[in-house]
Protein backbone atom coordinates (compact mmCIF):
# COMPACT_ATOMS: atom_id res chain seq x y z
CA UNK A 1 0.00 0.00 0.00
CA UNK A 2 1.06 3.76 -0.65
CA UNK A 3 -1.08 6.64 0.87
CA UNK A 4 -0.07 9.84 -1.28
CA UNK A 5 -0.68 13.25 0.14
CA UNK A 6 -0.28 15.03 -2.88
CA UNK A 7 -0.57 15.08 -5.99
CA UNK A 8 3.31 14.82 -7.19
CA UNK A 9 3.03 12.02 -4.43
CA UNK A 10 0.80 10.36 -6.96
CA UNK A 11 2.87 11.26 -10.13
CA UNK A 12 5.85 9.80 -8.49
CA UNK A 13 4.31 6.49 -7.82
CA UNK A 14 3.20 6.34 -11.20
CA UNK A 15 6.82 6.75 -12.37
CA UNK A 16 8.14 4.24 -10.29
CA UNK A 17 5.63 1.80 -11.23
CA UNK A 18 6.89 2.25 -14.84
CA UNK A 19 10.37 1.69 -13.47
CA UNK A 20 10.16 -1.42 -11.88
CA UNK A 21 6.70 -2.50 -14.02
CA UNK A 22 5.07 -2.99 -10.90
CA UNK A 23 1.24 -2.99 -11.50
CA UNK A 24 -0.60 0.11 -9.22
CA UNK A 25 -3.83 -0.25 -8.14
CA UNK A 26 -5.38 3.06 -7.22
CA UNK A 27 -8.16 2.77 -4.89
CA UNK A 28 -10.14 5.87 -3.34
CA UNK A 29 -11.82 5.01 -0.23
CA UNK A 30 -11.68 1.33 -0.91
CA UNK A 31 -15.32 0.89 -0.02
CA UNK A 32 -17.05 -0.35 -3.21
CA UNK A 33 -19.00 -2.76 -1.49
CA UNK A 34 -20.40 -5.02 -3.70
CA UNK A 35 -18.07 -4.70 -6.50
CA UNK A 36 -15.07 -6.20 -5.10
CA UNK A 37 -13.72 -3.38 -2.78
CA UNK A 38 -10.06 -2.61 -2.23
CA UNK A 39 -8.73 -5.66 -4.05
CA UNK A 40 -6.42 -5.49 -6.88
CA UNK A 41 -7.06 -7.49 -9.65
CA UNK A 42 -3.41 -8.92 -10.42
CA UNK A 43 -1.50 -10.18 -6.88
CA UNK A 44 1.64 -8.36 -6.36
CA UNK A 45 -0.27 -5.29 -7.12
CA UNK A 46 0.57 -1.95 -5.01
CA UNK A 47 -2.54 -0.34 -3.92
CA UNK A 48 -2.40 3.33 -4.22
CA UNK A 49 -5.05 4.46 -1.15
CA UNK A 50 -6.18 7.88 -2.28
CA UNK A 51 -8.64 8.05 0.62
CA UNK A 52 -6.45 8.46 3.59
CA UNK A 53 -4.25 11.16 3.15
CA UNK A 54 -5.91 13.07 -0.52
CA UNK A 55 -9.04 13.89 1.26
CA UNK A 56 -8.93 17.66 0.86
CA UNK A 57 -12.59 19.66 0.20
CA UNK A 58 -10.50 22.67 -1.96
CA UNK A 59 -13.47 24.31 -2.61
CA UNK A 60 -17.46 24.78 -2.52
CA UNK A 61 -18.61 27.68 -4.01
CA UNK A 62 -22.09 29.08 -3.11
CA UNK A 63 -23.08 31.06 -5.93
CA UNK A 64 -21.73 28.24 -8.54
CA UNK A 65 -23.19 25.68 -6.41
CA UNK A 66 -20.20 23.41 -7.00
CA UNK A 67 -17.22 21.80 -5.51
CA UNK A 68 -13.98 20.69 -5.60
CA UNK A 69 -12.82 17.25 -4.44
CA UNK A 70 -10.17 15.07 -3.52
CA UNK A 71 -10.24 11.33 -3.74
CA UNK A 72 -10.84 10.84 0.22
CA UNK A 73 -13.75 13.06 0.29
CA UNK A 74 -16.72 10.93 1.84
CA UNK A 75 -20.31 11.52 1.13
CA UNK A 76 -20.52 11.92 4.85
CA UNK A 77 -17.40 14.61 4.99
CA UNK A 78 -18.78 16.83 2.36
CA UNK A 79 -22.56 17.12 3.87
CA UNK A 80 -20.76 17.87 7.62
CA UNK A 81 -18.65 20.63 5.75
CA UNK A 82 -21.45 22.20 4.13
CA UNK A 83 -23.84 21.74 6.94
CA UNK A 84 -20.37 23.54 9.14
CA UNK A 85 -20.74 26.25 6.80
CA UNK A 86 -24.14 26.78 6.57
CA UNK A 87 -24.63 26.90 2.94
CA UNK A 88 -28.01 25.67 1.48
CA UNK A 89 -26.65 23.22 -1.08
CA UNK A 90 -27.54 19.42 -0.63
CA UNK A 91 -24.65 17.09 -2.07
CA UNK A 92 -26.08 13.57 -3.82
CA UNK A 93 -25.68 10.36 -2.01
CA UNK A 94 -26.06 7.07 -3.16
CA UNK A 95 -28.21 4.15 -1.12
CA UNK A 96 -24.66 3.77 1.47
CA UNK A 97 -23.29 6.93 2.29
CA UNK A 98 -19.62 6.19 3.37
CA UNK A 99 -18.00 6.22 0.06
CA UNK A 100 -16.01 8.67 -1.52
CA UNK A 101 -17.68 11.03 -3.39
CA UNK A 102 -15.28 11.06 -6.48
CA UNK A 103 -14.73 7.72 -6.68
CA UNK A 104 -18.63 6.98 -7.15
CA UNK A 105 -18.90 9.46 -9.87
CA UNK A 106 -16.30 7.72 -12.53
CA UNK A 107 -17.93 4.32 -11.33
CA UNK A 108 -20.99 6.06 -12.25
CA UNK A 109 -23.04 5.29 -9.32
CA UNK A 110 -26.60 6.87 -8.97
CA UNK A 111 -27.61 8.98 -6.11
CA UNK A 112 -31.51 10.03 -4.87
CA UNK A 113 -32.06 13.48 -5.48
CA UNK A 114 -32.60 15.35 -8.76
CA UNK A 115 -29.19 15.58 -9.15
CA UNK A 116 -28.71 11.63 -9.21
CA UNK A 117 -26.41 10.83 -11.90
CA UNK A 118 -23.30 11.53 -9.96
CA UNK A 119 -21.54 11.53 -13.39
CA UNK A 120 -23.41 13.69 -15.38
CA UNK A 121 -22.85 15.92 -12.60
CA UNK A 122 -19.05 16.55 -12.23
CA UNK A 123 -17.60 18.96 -13.53
CA UNK A 124 -13.86 19.16 -14.62
CA UNK A 125 -11.61 16.76 -13.34
CA UNK A 126 -7.56 16.42 -12.99
CA UNK A 127 -5.85 13.09 -14.05
CA UNK A 128 -2.18 11.50 -13.09
CA UNK A 129 -1.82 9.63 -16.36
CA UNK A 130 -0.19 6.34 -16.65
CA UNK A 131 3.21 7.92 -17.76
CA UNK A 132 3.12 10.79 -14.80
CA UNK A 133 2.02 13.52 -16.18
CA UNK A 134 -0.92 15.86 -15.44
CA UNK A 135 -3.91 16.47 -17.10
CA UNK A 136 -6.72 18.94 -16.63
CA UNK A 137 -10.02 18.56 -18.61
CA UNK A 138 -13.00 20.69 -19.35
CA UNK A 139 -12.49 24.31 -18.67
CA UNK A 140 -9.58 23.50 -16.79
CA UNK A 141 -7.68 23.07 -20.19
CA UNK A 142 -7.35 26.64 -20.37
CA UNK A 143 -5.07 28.38 -17.48
CA UNK A 144 -6.76 31.30 -15.16
CA UNK A 145 -5.11 34.57 -15.08
CA UNK A 146 -1.95 34.38 -13.36
CA UNK A 147 -2.04 30.84 -12.48
CA UNK A 148 -5.04 30.65 -11.05
CA UNK A 149 -7.66 27.98 -11.57
CA UNK A 150 -9.71 28.33 -14.91
CA UNK A 151 -13.25 30.09 -13.43
CA UNK A 152 -15.13 28.21 -15.36
CA UNK A 153 -13.50 24.29 -14.51
CA UNK A 154 -16.81 24.09 -12.16
CA UNK A 155 -18.92 25.63 -14.74
CA UNK A 156 -18.60 24.26 -18.23
CA UNK A 157 -18.56 20.66 -18.56
CA UNK A 158 -17.43 19.53 -22.18
CA UNK A 159 -15.23 22.92 -22.96
CA UNK A 160 -13.53 22.78 -26.40
CA UNK A 161 -12.47 19.85 -28.83
CA UNK A 162 -13.16 15.69 -27.97
CA UNK A 163 -15.06 15.61 -24.48
CA UNK A 164 -12.55 13.60 -22.81
CA UNK A 165 -13.87 12.95 -19.58
CA UNK A 166 -15.48 9.68 -20.58
CA UNK A 167 -12.88 7.62 -20.62
CA UNK A 168 -11.61 8.29 -17.47
CA UNK A 169 -14.36 6.55 -16.10
CA UNK A 170 -15.08 2.79 -15.02
CA UNK A 171 -11.43 2.52 -16.78
CA UNK A 172 -7.72 2.40 -16.28
CA UNK A 173 -6.39 5.10 -18.33
CA UNK A 174 -5.65 7.98 -15.61
CA UNK A 175 -5.86 8.42 -11.97
CA UNK A 176 -8.34 11.29 -11.40
CA UNK A 177 -7.28 13.06 -7.97
CA UNK A 178 -9.18 16.31 -8.05
CA UNK A 179 -12.86 16.41 -9.61
CA UNK A 180 -15.41 18.69 -9.72
CA UNK A 181 -19.38 18.39 -8.66
CA UNK A 182 -22.38 20.15 -8.51
CA UNK A 183 -24.56 20.66 -5.97
CA UNK A 184 -28.29 21.45 -5.88
CA UNK A 185 -29.97 24.16 -4.02
CA UNK A 186 -31.59 23.23 -1.18
CA UNK A 187 -35.40 22.59 -1.94
CA UNK A 188 -38.62 21.65 -0.30
CA UNK A 189 -39.65 17.34 -0.61
CA UNK A 190 -41.77 14.92 -0.36
CA UNK A 191 -40.90 11.17 -0.22
CA UNK A 192 -43.66 8.79 -0.04
CA UNK A 193 -44.45 4.77 -1.26
CA UNK A 194 -47.16 3.04 -2.98
CA UNK A 195 -47.73 -0.77 -2.93
CA UNK A 196 -48.95 -2.98 -5.47
CA UNK A 197 -50.85 -6.55 -4.35
CA UNK A 198 -49.49 -9.08 -7.31
CA UNK A 199 -46.72 -10.30 -7.89
CA UNK A 200 -47.91 -9.77 -11.77
CA UNK A 201 -48.79 -5.97 -11.36
CA UNK A 202 -44.92 -5.53 -12.42
CA UNK A 203 -45.12 -4.86 -16.33
CA UNK A 204 -48.07 -2.36 -15.68
CA UNK A 205 -46.03 -0.72 -12.81
CA UNK A 206 -43.26 -0.35 -15.47
CA UNK A 207 -45.54 1.03 -17.98
CA UNK A 208 -47.21 3.78 -15.59
CA UNK A 209 -43.53 4.76 -14.64
CA UNK A 210 -41.80 5.30 -18.11
CA UNK A 211 -44.21 8.93 -19.17
CA UNK A 212 -44.24 10.36 -15.76
CA UNK A 213 -40.30 9.58 -15.53
CA UNK A 214 -40.17 10.90 -19.23
CA UNK A 215 -41.98 13.96 -18.82
CA UNK A 216 -40.16 14.60 -15.65
CA UNK A 217 -43.17 14.11 -13.26
CA UNK A 218 -41.23 11.79 -10.69
CA UNK A 219 -38.68 14.36 -9.20
CA UNK A 220 -35.76 11.78 -8.72
CA UNK A 221 -34.92 8.31 -9.99
CA UNK A 222 -37.25 6.14 -8.33
CA UNK A 223 -36.82 2.63 -6.53
CA UNK A 224 -39.29 -0.44 -7.04
CA UNK A 225 -38.68 -2.99 -4.26
CA UNK A 226 -40.11 -6.39 -4.14
CA UNK A 227 -41.95 -6.89 -0.85
CA UNK A 228 -39.15 -9.15 0.42
CA UNK A 229 -36.77 -6.54 1.10
CA UNK A 230 -39.80 -5.15 3.32
CA UNK A 231 -38.62 -8.02 5.55
CA UNK A 232 -34.75 -7.90 4.78
CA UNK A 233 -34.93 -3.75 5.67
CA UNK A 234 -36.09 -4.12 8.96
CA UNK A 235 -32.78 -5.75 9.83
CA UNK A 236 -33.74 -9.11 11.09
CA UNK A 237 -32.25 -12.38 9.91
CA UNK A 238 -34.04 -14.21 7.69
CA UNK A 239 -33.61 -16.59 10.29
CA UNK A 240 -36.72 -15.11 12.29
CA UNK A 241 -38.66 -15.68 9.23
CA UNK A 242 -37.89 -19.08 7.80
CA UNK A 243 -35.81 -21.95 9.07
CA UNK A 244 -35.73 -24.08 5.49
CA UNK A 245 -32.97 -24.11 3.20
CA UNK A 246 -33.50 -22.55 -0.70
CA UNK A 247 -35.61 -19.37 -1.57
CA UNK A 248 -37.78 -18.19 1.11
CA UNK A 249 -41.07 -19.42 -0.19
CA UNK A 250 -43.99 -16.88 -1.79
CA UNK A 251 -46.07 -17.93 1.07
CA UNK A 252 -43.83 -17.35 4.01
CA UNK A 253 -42.85 -13.72 2.31
CA UNK A 254 -46.60 -13.17 2.05
CA UNK A 255 -47.31 -14.39 5.89
CA UNK A 256 -44.63 -12.30 7.56
CA UNK A 257 -45.07 -9.27 5.00
CA UNK A 258 -49.13 -9.59 6.52
CA UNK A 259 -47.78 -8.37 9.86
CA UNK A 260 -45.63 -5.39 8.65
CA UNK A 261 -46.77 -2.00 8.13
CA UNK A 262 -47.20 -1.75 4.59
CA UNK A 263 -48.83 -5.43 4.61
CA UNK A 264 -49.31 -8.47 1.96
CA UNK A 265 -48.49 -6.87 -1.00
CA UNK A 266 -46.17 -8.02 -3.98
CA UNK A 267 -44.30 -4.34 -5.02
CA UNK A 268 -43.30 -0.87 -3.09
CA UNK A 269 -42.48 1.90 -4.82
CA UNK A 270 -40.48 4.70 -3.23
CA UNK A 271 -40.71 8.05 -4.84
CA UNK A 272 -39.78 11.77 -4.13
CA UNK A 273 -41.02 14.81 -5.36
CA UNK A 274 -39.55 18.63 -4.99
CA UNK A 275 -41.18 22.34 -5.15
CA UNK A 276 -42.86 24.02 -2.89
CA UNK A 277 -46.03 22.78 -0.97
CA UNK A 278 -48.47 23.19 -3.75
CA UNK A 279 -46.12 22.47 -6.62
CA UNK A 280 -45.61 19.16 -4.91
CA UNK A 281 -49.27 18.44 -3.89
CA UNK A 282 -50.12 19.14 -7.86
CA UNK A 283 -47.22 16.31 -8.65
CA UNK A 284 -48.83 13.91 -5.97
CA UNK A 285 -52.11 14.45 -7.37
CA UNK A 286 -50.98 13.47 -11.06
CA UNK A 287 -48.76 10.29 -9.84
CA UNK A 288 -51.43 9.14 -7.84
CA UNK A 289 -54.22 9.06 -11.23
CA UNK A 290 -51.69 7.54 -12.95
CA UNK A 291 -50.93 4.48 -10.27
CA UNK A 292 -54.56 4.11 -9.56
CA UNK A 293 -55.14 1.97 -12.69
CA UNK A 294 -53.67 -0.59 -10.73
CA UNK A 295 -56.25 -1.92 -8.45
CA UNK A 296 -55.28 -2.41 -5.24
CA UNK A 297 -52.34 -0.18 -4.68
CA UNK A 298 -52.02 2.06 -1.88
CA UNK A 299 -50.18 5.59 -1.09
CA UNK A 300 -48.69 6.04 2.19
CA UNK A 301 -46.46 9.67 3.44
CA UNK A 302 -43.81 9.04 6.10
CA UNK A 303 -46.67 10.01 9.02
CA UNK A 304 -48.56 7.18 7.81
CA UNK A 305 -45.51 4.81 9.14
CA UNK A 306 -43.85 3.64 12.13
CA UNK A 307 -40.26 6.07 12.55
CA UNK A 308 -38.44 2.46 12.43
CA UNK A 309 -39.98 1.78 8.30
CA UNK A 310 -37.35 2.00 5.66
CA UNK A 311 -39.49 5.24 4.24
CA UNK A 312 -37.97 7.17 6.74
CA UNK A 313 -34.35 6.77 5.75
CA UNK A 314 -35.23 7.24 1.93
CA UNK A 315 -36.48 10.95 3.23
CA UNK A 316 -32.89 11.07 4.20
CA UNK A 317 -31.31 9.80 0.94
CA UNK A 318 -33.59 11.43 -1.27
CA UNK A 319 -32.86 15.17 0.36
CA UNK A 320 -29.01 14.81 0.23
CA UNK A 321 -28.55 13.61 3.51
CA UNK A 322 -26.03 10.38 3.57
CA UNK A 323 -26.85 7.49 5.70
CA UNK A 324 -25.96 3.80 6.32
CA UNK A 325 -29.29 2.34 6.79
CA UNK A 326 -29.19 0.49 3.28
CA UNK A 327 -26.82 -2.29 4.99
CA UNK A 328 -29.00 -3.48 7.33
CA UNK A 329 -29.78 -5.64 5.19
CA UNK A 330 -26.56 -7.70 5.34
CA UNK A 331 -28.02 -9.09 8.18
CA UNK A 332 -29.74 -11.75 6.66
CA UNK A 333 -26.80 -14.16 6.62
CA UNK A 334 -24.33 -15.04 8.69
CA UNK A 335 -21.23 -13.49 7.33
CA UNK A 336 -23.05 -11.86 4.90
CA UNK A 337 -21.29 -10.38 2.14
CA UNK A 338 -22.78 -9.39 -1.37
CA UNK A 339 -22.53 -9.03 -4.97
CA UNK A 340 -24.66 -7.16 -7.14
CA UNK A 341 -26.12 -8.00 -10.53
CA UNK A 342 -27.44 -5.04 -12.66
CA UNK A 343 -28.66 -4.96 -15.83
CA UNK A 344 -29.90 -1.89 -17.86
CA UNK A 345 -32.95 -2.81 -19.01
CA UNK A 346 -35.54 -1.11 -21.10
CA UNK A 347 -38.78 0.84 -19.09
CA UNK A 348 -41.21 -1.16 -20.72
CA UNK A 349 -43.18 -3.91 -19.01
CA UNK A 350 -42.35 -6.51 -21.96
CA UNK A 351 -38.58 -6.13 -21.72
CA UNK A 352 -38.75 -5.78 -18.47
CA UNK A 353 -40.77 -9.23 -17.54
CA UNK A 354 -38.36 -10.94 -20.13
CA UNK A 355 -35.05 -9.98 -17.39
CA UNK A 356 -37.08 -10.39 -14.49
CA UNK A 357 -37.88 -14.16 -15.36
CA UNK A 358 -34.05 -14.72 -15.78
CA UNK A 359 -33.13 -13.87 -12.56
CA UNK A 360 -36.16 -15.10 -10.70
CA UNK A 361 -35.79 -18.81 -12.35
CA UNK A 362 -31.24 -18.44 -11.52
CA UNK A 363 -32.29 -17.37 -7.93
CA UNK A 364 -34.61 -20.15 -7.39
CA UNK A 365 -31.89 -23.11 -9.65
CA UNK A 366 -29.01 -21.73 -7.62
CA UNK A 367 -30.95 -21.51 -4.05
CA UNK A 368 -30.57 -17.72 -3.55
CA UNK A 369 -33.50 -15.01 -1.86
CA UNK A 370 -34.37 -12.48 -5.05
CA UNK A 371 -33.57 -8.88 -3.45
CA UNK A 372 -34.49 -6.48 -6.21
CA UNK A 373 -34.80 -3.00 -6.28
CA UNK A 374 -34.83 -1.49 -9.62
CA UNK A 375 -34.21 2.16 -10.08
CA UNK A 376 -36.26 3.33 -12.68
CA UNK A 377 -35.51 6.14 -15.21
CA UNK A 378 -37.86 7.47 -18.42
CA UNK A 379 -35.84 5.32 -20.58
CA UNK A 380 -33.96 2.33 -18.90
CA UNK A 381 -33.62 1.18 -15.66
CA UNK A 382 -30.81 -0.49 -13.78
CA UNK A 383 -32.26 -3.46 -12.33
CA UNK A 384 -30.08 -3.99 -8.98
CA UNK A 385 -29.59 -7.49 -7.68
CA UNK A 386 -28.04 -8.06 -4.34
CA UNK A 387 -27.04 -11.51 -3.61
CA UNK A 388 -26.32 -11.97 -0.24
CA UNK A 389 -24.32 -15.34 0.64
CA UNK A 390 -22.74 -16.11 3.09
CA UNK A 391 -18.82 -16.03 2.98
CA UNK A 392 -17.83 -18.06 5.54
CA UNK A 393 -19.54 -20.92 3.47
CA UNK A 394 -16.99 -22.34 -0.44
CA UNK A 395 -20.39 -24.09 -1.33
CA UNK A 396 -22.05 -20.73 -1.14
CA UNK A 397 -19.48 -18.56 -2.37
CA UNK A 398 -19.33 -20.95 -5.46
CA UNK A 399 -22.65 -21.18 -6.29
CA UNK A 400 -22.90 -17.30 -5.91
CA UNK A 401 -20.60 -16.35 -8.54
CA UNK A 402 -22.17 -19.63 -11.14
CA UNK A 403 -25.29 -17.44 -10.50
CA UNK A 404 -23.48 -13.97 -12.03
CA UNK A 405 -22.25 -15.87 -14.24
CA UNK A 406 -25.25 -17.85 -15.97
CA UNK A 407 -27.31 -14.45 -15.14
CA UNK A 408 -24.62 -12.77 -17.29
CA UNK A 409 -24.65 -14.97 -20.04
CA UNK A 410 -28.67 -15.28 -20.31
CA UNK A 411 -29.10 -11.60 -19.61
CA UNK A 412 -26.73 -10.78 -22.60
CA UNK A 413 -28.13 -13.43 -25.22
CA UNK A 414 -31.70 -11.47 -24.58
CA UNK A 415 -29.84 -8.27 -25.18
CA UNK A 416 -29.34 -6.98 -22.22
CA UNK A 417 -25.94 -5.88 -20.61
CA UNK A 418 -24.39 -4.54 -16.84
CA UNK A 419 -23.87 -0.89 -16.34
CA UNK A 420 -21.28 -2.22 -13.58
CA UNK A 421 -19.90 -5.16 -12.05
CA UNK A 422 -17.63 -6.81 -9.53
CA UNK A 423 -13.90 -7.04 -10.29
CA UNK A 424 -14.52 -10.97 -10.65
CA UNK A 425 -17.17 -10.46 -13.46
CA UNK A 426 -15.20 -7.82 -15.04
CA UNK A 427 -13.88 -9.90 -18.36
CA UNK A 428 -17.59 -11.49 -18.75
CA UNK A 429 -19.51 -8.35 -18.40
CA UNK A 430 -16.46 -6.57 -21.07
CA UNK A 431 -17.28 -9.76 -23.35
CA UNK A 432 -20.74 -9.28 -23.84
CA UNK A 433 -19.91 -6.00 -24.83
CA UNK A 434 -18.71 -7.69 -28.18
CA UNK A 435 -20.85 -5.93 -31.33
CA UNK A 436 -18.79 -5.71 -34.73
CA UNK A 437 -15.92 -8.36 -34.02
CA UNK A 438 -14.99 -6.94 -30.17
CA UNK A 439 -14.95 -3.69 -31.64
CA UNK A 440 -15.51 -1.40 -28.22
CA UNK A 441 -12.72 -3.64 -26.24
CA UNK A 442 -10.20 -3.27 -29.47
CA UNK A 443 -10.39 0.77 -29.29
CA UNK A 444 -10.09 0.50 -25.80
CA UNK A 445 -7.05 -2.05 -25.76
CA UNK A 446 -5.79 0.64 -28.48
CA UNK A 447 -6.00 3.39 -25.55
CA UNK A 448 -4.68 1.51 -23.34
CA UNK A 449 -1.81 0.27 -25.29
CA UNK A 450 -1.04 4.18 -25.79
CA UNK A 451 -1.47 6.02 -22.68
CA UNK A 452 -0.11 3.11 -20.80
CA UNK A 453 2.78 0.94 -22.88
CA UNK A 454 4.01 -0.68 -19.51
CA UNK A 455 0.52 -1.70 -18.61
CA UNK A 456 1.23 -0.53 -14.78
CA UNK A 457 -2.31 0.84 -14.33
CA UNK A 458 -4.83 -1.39 -12.77
CA UNK A 459 -4.59 -4.09 -15.48
CA UNK A 460 -7.83 -5.82 -16.03
CA UNK A 461 -9.98 -2.86 -14.43
CA UNK A 462 -13.19 -2.72 -16.34
CA UNK A 463 -11.73 -6.05 -18.65
CA UNK A 464 -9.56 -3.52 -19.85
CA UNK A 465 -6.35 -5.39 -20.19
CA UNK A 466 -2.49 -3.98 -20.94
CA UNK A 467 -0.19 -5.85 -23.88
CA UNK A 468 1.78 -7.02 -21.34
CA UNK A 469 -1.09 -9.17 -19.62
CA UNK A 470 -3.41 -9.85 -22.56
CA UNK A 471 -4.38 -13.25 -23.80
CA UNK A 472 -1.56 -14.93 -21.04
CA UNK A 473 -4.45 -16.41 -18.97
CA UNK A 474 -5.61 -13.35 -16.80
CA UNK A 475 -8.53 -13.07 -18.67
CA UNK A 476 -11.47 -14.64 -16.13
CA UNK A 477 -14.56 -16.01 -18.88
CA UNK A 478 -16.12 -18.60 -16.93
CA UNK A 479 -15.34 -21.85 -14.01
CA UNK A 480 -12.48 -20.03 -13.16
CA UNK A 481 -14.11 -17.90 -10.93
CA UNK A 482 -16.03 -20.95 -8.77
CA UNK A 483 -12.16 -22.47 -8.82
CA UNK A 484 -10.50 -19.07 -7.42
CA UNK A 485 -12.66 -19.21 -4.63
CA UNK A 486 -10.71 -21.92 -2.46
CA UNK A 487 -8.55 -19.29 -2.07
CA UNK A 488 -5.60 -19.91 -4.85
CA UNK A 489 -6.27 -16.93 -6.58
CA UNK A 490 -6.24 -16.18 -10.29
CA UNK A 491 -3.32 -15.80 -13.06
CA UNK A 492 -0.84 -17.81 -15.42
CA UNK A 493 0.57 -18.92 -12.02
CA UNK A 494 -2.04 -20.49 -10.23
C1 LIG B 1 -27.86 -0.11 -5.38
C2 LIG B 1 -27.95 0.71 -6.47
C3 LIG B 1 -26.93 0.71 -7.39
C4 LIG B 1 -25.83 -0.11 -7.22
C5 LIG B 1 -25.73 -0.91 -6.11
C6 LIG B 1 -26.75 -0.90 -5.19
C7 LIG B 1 -28.97 -0.09 -4.47
C8 LIG B 1 -29.21 -1.01 -3.56
C9 LIG B 1 -28.11 2.07 -8.92
O1 LIG B 1 -26.94 1.47 -8.52
O2 LIG B 1 -24.85 -0.08 -8.16
C10 LIG B 1 -30.41 -0.97 -2.77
Amino acid sequence: MVYPGTVQEVQATVRWANKHLIPIYPISMGRNVGYGGTAPRVPGSVVVDLGRRMNRILDIDPENASCLLEPGVSYFALYEEIQRRGIPLWIDTPDVGGGSVLGNAIDRGVGYTPYGDHFANHCGMEIVLPSGELLRTGMGALPGKDGADNPTWQSFQPAYGPYTDGIFSQSNFGIVVRMGMWLMPEVGHQSYLITFPRDDDFSDIVEIIRPLAQQRVLGNIPQLRHVIQELATTARPRSDFYSGTGPMPREVIREHAAGLPVGDVAWVFYGTQYGDPGSISKQLDMIKAAFSRIPGSRFFLPSDLPESHYLHSRVSVCSGVPILRELDWLNWVPNAAHLFFNPIVPTRGWDARIVHDIIVRLHAKYGFDLLPTLCVAGREMHYIVNIVYDRSSVGEKRRAAALMREMIAEAAAEGFGEYRTHILFADMVAGTYNWGDNALMRFNETIKDALDPNGILAPGRNGIWPRRFRGKGWEIRGREVEEALDGKGIGPAS
